[in-house]
């Protein structure tokens, strides 16, 4: 074994903490089905793609009888997407379930993500392996990727692969994109006669995984707490020298919930919610004068420093950008490999010209062309534009001189302005989980394999009641159909679970809208500090200021 820290040692033997009903004997642990469900739109056509999975129950697992439990299985487990705290202890969770269950059954890992299937790349998990990453961040056991299982022939590999390894069932652990495709592929084993069950589990630091039976997908809060830990010492210092702005962006793809969950954590200055930029149809030029509107009054009164955070996909929300990412990406993708056989910047510019509308044109044509370069990088599998690729942190702090230097001009502005931009992202993936997301995702990956154990297929493993004690924790899982809608993607129609933004009407957003106008203006910094381990539970066991706010 390679050397490790005091820390890993220590939480090697951390016994995370499983919800009342799972600590039964698992004999006596029941599945109970409550109504059929639908999904969140596009009811019709969904009905039609998951022929053999569509409008499945919700269950709950209760006290009760389940004799099949026992059975010798073989599982395939696959971690999918970007990384977020607490995968290891998915896997954990799912392989003690297993083996609680009969010591003879199989857990295998698939490497790289769902390619680890296609290609029937894996390993064989023992107590020792296992072990060795209880209770630490990352997602190295096994690694992860981002394909998508979409061609005829990698739906005929998967198929190969559970049967070559004889499989009961695969567990993907993914955010929306990767269980989506848990969702299309439970429904191909089923509409071909392939035994194998697939059941999803609720990963990604972005928190739009979400719905009143998936309170919180894991990740989001050991990510959150590294971030605002970053913030604060960042507050802090911005207050000590009294000199510069920072500009900090977060993770968090489309939604803005890790953006506002740190804000909530450190109450920063300005806090940009892409949501409501969406909604209020805020150009840039708007949110330019926001900002610059809380620099020119604290440089009067507090002094030329500040702190703003930015959610990583604010320029999809800004109206002209969106227009403009939307018609890139279709440009892009219809017509890909004449796109990709141009030269450089100046030739794609020039292709861009007599291929985008005039309106997006324009609005490329006024990027800085270093962040226009970042608007044409390659789409991820699923055709998402990689907005941690988009330096919106720097585009604002450009806006931002620049309009002060006008005002400066028209001397209605007498600061100074100097600014720093930070992204905080991939810090933040690989944390050691916190106490919480410990527990949640043990439970998670424990819960996976009862939903194996009673049959079912096509769902999405729920651990719910999360602001109580661990104890009160309810268990059960939920169909992913009832989670998804139809959307376009690569310039076609297709079935997706539907990501879930920040509610502007929810606690979360509502309790920052109260506060904003103060925060902006005045010093009200707050200090999370070091995510703490070991200590009172008032310190160390506290789920995420959303969630609190989310379940009150
Ligand atoms: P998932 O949606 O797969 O969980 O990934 C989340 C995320 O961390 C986003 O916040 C970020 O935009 C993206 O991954 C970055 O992707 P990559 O790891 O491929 O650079």
């Amino acid at each position: 074994m390679t050397e490790v820290s005091a820390l890993q040692k220590a939480r090697y033997a951390y016994q995370p903490k499983l919800p009342a009903v799972l600590k039964n004997d698992l004999d006596k642990i029941a599945i109970k089905f409550g109504k059929a469900t639908e999904s969140v739109a596009d009811q019709a056509e969904l009905k039609k793609i998951f022929a053999n999975t569509y409008g499945k129950p919700f269950a709950t697992f209760e006290k009760g009888d389940n004799a099949e439990v026992s059975k010798k299985m073989n599982i395939g487990v696959i971690l999918s997407g970007g990384q977020a705290p607490g995968g290891h202890n998915v896997i954990s969770g799912l392989y003690d379930g297993i083996k609680k269950a009969n010591p003879e059954s199989t857990l295998y890992g698939f490497k790289g993500g769902p390619s680890g299937l296609i290609d029937c790349d894996y390993v064989t998990f023992d107590d020792a392996f296992i072990d060795e990453y209880r209770n630490t961040g990352g997602f190295d056991i096994i690694g992860s990727g981002r394909t998508k299982i979409e061609t005829p022939e990698q739906y005929q590999a998967s198929v190969d692969a559970a049967k070559k390894l004889n499989l009961d069932a695969i567990v993907i652990i993914g955010g929306d994109d990767s269980n989506t495709n848990a969702a299309l592929l439970a429904e191909y084993f089923k509409a071909n006669d392939v035994a194998t069950r697939v059941i999803g589990c609720p990963k990604t630091i972005d928190g739009d995984l979400k719905n009143d039976l998936i309170e919180t997908s894991f990740g989001f809060d050991t990510a959150c707490k590294t971030y605002s830990e970053l913030i604060g010492n960042i507050e802090r210092d911005a207050n000590s020298a009294k000199k510069y702005w920072h500009f900090i962006k977060v993770m968090g793809r489309s939604a803005s919930h890790i953006a506002l969950e740190c804000e909530l954590q450190t109450q920063a200055n300005i806090c940009l919610i892409s949501e409501e930029v969406e909604a209020k149809k805020m150009t840039l030029r708007q949110i330019t004068e926001t900002i610059t509107k809380a620099v020119v009054k604290r440089s009067e009164t507090e002094g030329n420093f500040g702190v703003v955070i930015i959610p990583e996909g604010l320029v999809e929300f800004i109206p002209e950008m969106k227009a403009l990412i939307a018609e890139l990406n279709d440009k892009m993708s219809l017509k890909a490999d004449e796109f990709n056989a141009l030269a450089d910047f100046a030739a794609k510019k020039e292709w861009l010209q007599s291929n985008l509308s005039a309106t997006a044109f324009e609005t490329f044509n006024s990027l800085p062309e270093a962040i226009a370069i970042q608007f044409l990088a390659d789409r991820d599998p699923h055709g998402n534009v990689q907005v941690s690729r988009i330096d919106t942190e720097k585009l604002l702090a450009l806006s931002v001189e620049d309009r002060l230097a006008e005002l400066k001009a028209a001397g209605k502005y007498n600061g100074k302005f100097s600014s720093y931009c930070h992204f905080f992202g991939y810090e933040g993936r690989c944390a050691f989980p916190t106490n919480f997301d410990a527990d949640y995702c043990y439970s998670l990956g424990f819960n996976a394999f009862l939903l194996i154990a009673s049959g079912v297929t096509g769902y999405l493993s729920s651990i719910r009641n999360l602001t109580e004690p661990a104890d009160k924790w309810v268990a059960g899982g939920i169909p992913l159909t009832m989670m998804m809608n139809m959307e376009q993607r690569n310039g076609e129609m297709k079935p997706v679970i539907r990501k879930a933004l920040v509610e502007l009407d929810g606690k979360p957003f509502k309790t920052y809208a109260k506060n904003r106008d103060k925060w902006a203006v005045e010093t009200c910094y707050t200090f999370p500090g070091a995510i703490q381990y070991y200590g009172p539970e008032e310190v160390c066991d506290q789920p995420t200021k959303t969630l609190k706010l989310e379940r009150q």
